[in-house]
């Protein structure tokens, strides 16, 4: 049984500057999601803020933002068979230097505030996160 379902993926500025914007697309049109919206910004810090509104009480809460806020970024809204769950599995581990190789992050990253991707967590997460992008 299918269960149709979007989710909302972010390029951060470290996959933008290292050119890897059609290299992480084409792995999930590859693997039969379907792109059904796309956008190229950047964020500020009013918006990123919102958007890491779960984290402002950790200590690495700046250091996210003023990353997050540092370059081009990719919104990409996904749909497919349990995106969310799916897609967050093909991200792989926050802790880039611990995402199995195979995952995105496993592949292209070694950091850990700068881990290349962002992608929803919860069908809630992804509608507030996807407002704050695609307004
Ligand atoms: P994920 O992006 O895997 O869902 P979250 O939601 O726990 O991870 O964390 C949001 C972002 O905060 C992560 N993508 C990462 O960039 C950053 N982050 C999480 N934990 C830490 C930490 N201990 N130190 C620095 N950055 C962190």
């Amino acid at each position: 049984m299918s269960n149709l379902e979007k989710t909302l993926i972010v390029i951060k500025p470290d996959g933008f500057k290292k050119g890897l914007v059609g290299k992480i697309i084409s792995r999930f049109e590859d693997r039969g999601f379907q792109i059904v919206n796309l956008k190229l910004f950047q964020f500020d810090v009013d918006s990123a803020g919102r958007f890491y509104e779960a984290h402002k009480d950790k200590h690495f809460f700046d250091e996210l933002v003023s990353f997050i806020c540092s370059g081009n970024t990719v919104g990409c809204i996904i749909e497919g068979n349990n995106a969310i769950s799916t897609v967050r599995l093909m991200i792989g581990n926050t802790k880039s230097t611990e995402a199995l190789p195979g995952t995105i992050r496993g592949d292209y990253g070694i950091g850990f505030t700068d881990n290349i991707i962002h992608a929803s967590d919860s069908v809630e997460s992804f509608i507030k996160e996807s407002k704050i992008i695609f307004n």
